[in-house]
This record gives structure tokens, C-alpha cells and sequence, in this order.
């Protein structure tokens, strides 16, 4: 039923466009006979600073590459964009399909559907949870439960572990903010000081952030010890509503986060924030690497995952410079 529907918008779609979009599954850049590999990329939107550069390392990439046509569409953080871009991209007959998936459920049915026009996903960055591991070819990016016990592992090392601990978790239900959380978790269940007193999402975002953390202020002022943040916009969206409640962020709270974007290290300098541990966003040559790989008729590696290390505000102003996101 699902592919009869899809054969007849798809010769619709084909006489509409008349450029043989189908018959390759080419480009429809209009260049006659021109061999581009078209790759339907599918982004969550512009939540935090990660997200931009994410969004530049993919664009840049892309044009760099004479042979890779993009078709990019930002989904603003919600799932039922996101499935419609995909579809969009499959009535396209694109090449390849890439996306950064906000959540982890839900996206079985369009990966069937993708699988059954034959068209490879790549998911970038973010993981989804399905049963058949066949319906994605390749996973790359980093490991977030390795990050979320990099934070906690700091946290000990400096000697924080008799502390309440509050935690500003990532969009809800997302690869990230689960992973960070189990990670970090894991650690500190060998410590029984160290205690999770609150723990609520800011959606990854500096707002949602500052919103949260005055809630959190709020309710048990004088008796948070640490924030952890499962990114830097929520930390820096945080530091200033510590501020504001008259607490010095990175002294009275101390504060560990996770990206490593620009803001933080800034941050970091006015001994605002205490660490950011590393997170690259800088996805797109290993993205389009992995695509041309694709085509040239080889097999990706299961999974890719990003090389990262943990900044503390000593180096910050030495590192600072060094950094391109
Ligand atoms: O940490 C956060 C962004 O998926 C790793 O998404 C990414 C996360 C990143 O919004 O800042």
C-alpha cells in the first residue's frame, strides 16, 4: 500500500521536475548529465552554540565538495518535522540521508520507508533506538555516556565529593541527555556524598537553562554544592540566573558542563564555569567522507566515534585561541 502510494507521487513528482531526479537518484541541480551525489540532510534546528557549528561544519563541508549536492532542512527541534523532511527526502530519491535524529524512539516507520526505497541512512551525532540495526548504516559521533562520566570524573578529582549536586538535563528523551545521565550516574554511585538533589531538562537551551536553574535556586538556594549541565548554553543560561540570585557561579556552585564551545571557555576565563568537557560538532568531513565511501560501493564501520578531551578553567586562556567552534 505504502510503496504504491509512493511510485505514483514519485512519477508525479518525476514529471513535475522532468530531470530524471529517479532515474539515478542524481542530482536535479539542473546540470545536464552532471554525477552529484545528493545527500538529504536532516538537522534538529539551532538550539545551542553546538548545534550552529554543527550546522556550519555539515554546509561548509558540503560546499566544499564539488561532487556533493546538499539538501538541508532544520527541523526546530521537532520530531514530526524531522520524519517529514526524511519523507520529503525519499520522494526526492535522494542518494544518501543523514540525520541527527532529536529524539531516540519514533523514527522506525520512515527508516522502513527508507529502506524500502533503497536509500542508506547515516545517522550524525545523535543515536536512534530500533530494533533492526540494518534500518542505518552507520552511527557517528561522540560518546555521551563516556562525556557524562569525563564530568563526573572531574568532579571527583577536584575533590568535590561531598556535595548536592543539581542537573539541568538535555532535551528530553534524546541520545545525549540519556547518555550524560547514565555516565554521570555510574561515577558517582561509588560516592556516597555526592548526591543528585534535583535534576529537571532545559532542553538544551540557554533559556530553558537560566529557567530551570532559577526554579532550582528557588526551591534549595543554599544547598546546591554543584551544577551539571548536560551542555555549556544551559550552564552559561544557568550562571547568569546564580548570578542574579546574588550566588557567585564557579565559587558558591561549582560548575561542570559539556560541548566546549566558545562561550564556555569565556566563561571559564572569568572563573564563571569550572570545566567543560569536549564534545565536537565538527561532523561534516567524516559526514561526507563516509558518503563518498558509501557510493564508492564500501562498507562503513558500524560506528564512528569522535575523538574529545576535558578543558578545566586553569587552561582555559591558553586554549581558548586554539578553538574553532
Ligand atoms: O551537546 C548540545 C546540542 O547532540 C551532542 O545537542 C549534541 C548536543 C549538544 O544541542 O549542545
Amino acid at each position: 500500500m505504502k510503496s504504491t502510494k509512493f511510485i505514483v507521487f514519485a512519477l508525479i513528482l518525476g514529471l513535475v521536475l522532468g530531470s530524471g531526479v529517479f532515474a539515478n537518484g542524481g542530482s536535479d541541480s539542473g546540470a545536464k548529465g552532471d554525477d552529484k551525489i545528493v545527500v538529504g540532510f536532516s538537522q534538529i534546528g539551532a538550539e545551542s552554540a553546538w548545534r550552529v557549528a554543527n550546522t556550519e561544519s555539515i554546509q561548509s563541508e558540503a560546499a566544499k565538495r564539488p561532487n556533493i549536492e546538499l539538501k538541508f532542512a532544520d527541523a526546530q527541534q521537532k520530531q514530526e518535522n524531522q520524519i517529514r523532511a526524511i519523507r520529503n527526502f525519499i520522494a526526492q530519491g535522494v542518494d544518501v540521508i543523514a540525520f541527527s535524529p532529536v529524539v531516540e524512539t519514533g523514527f522506525e516507520a520512515v527508516l522502513v520507508e527508507a529502506k524500502e526505497a533503497g536509500i542508506p541512512v547515516i545517522l550524525s551525532d545523535r543515536a536512534v533506538d530500533v530494533q533492526d540495526d540494518s534500518l542505518w548504516v552507520s552511527f557517528m559521533g561522540s560518546d555521551f555516556v563516556e562525556e557524562g562520566r569525563r564530568a563526573a570524573r572531574w568532579l571527583i578529582e577536584e575533590g568535590h565529593t561531598d556535595v548536592n549536586i543539581v542537573e539541568l538535563q538535555g532535551t528530553v528523551g534524546s541520545a545525549p541527555a540519556i547518555d550524560r545521565k547514565t555516565g554521570f550516574e555510574e561515577i558517582i554511585a561509588a560516592e556516597t556524598g555526592m548526591k543528585i538533589t534535583r535534576s529537571q531538562s532545559g532542553d538544551f537551551t540557554r533559556s530553558g537553562g537560566k529557567e530551570v536553574m532559577e526554579a532550582f535556586l528557588k526551591a534549595d538556594g543554599d544547598n546546591i554544592d554543584v551544577l551539571y549541565a548536560h551542555n555549556d548554553d544551559m550552564a552559561l543560561g544557568a550562571i547568569q540566573a546564580i548570578e542574579q540570585y546574588g550566588l557567585k557561579p564557579g565559587e558558591d556552585i561549582i560548575i561542570v558542563s559539556i560541548d566546549a564551545v566558545r562561550g564556555a571557555f569565556e566563561a571559564m576565563i572569568e572563573g564563571k564555569l569550572n570545566c567543560t568537557v569536549e564534545c565536537s560538532p565538527l561532523l561534516g568531513p567524516q559526514l561526507f567522507d563516509a558518503v563518498e565511501a558509501l557510493m564508492r560501493g564500501e562498507t562503513l564501520p558500524k560506528r564512528i566515534v569522535t575523538e574529545e578531551g576535558v578543558f578545566p578553567m586553569e587552561v582555559a586562556a591558553d586554549v581558548i585561541d586554539t578553538r574553532t567552534y
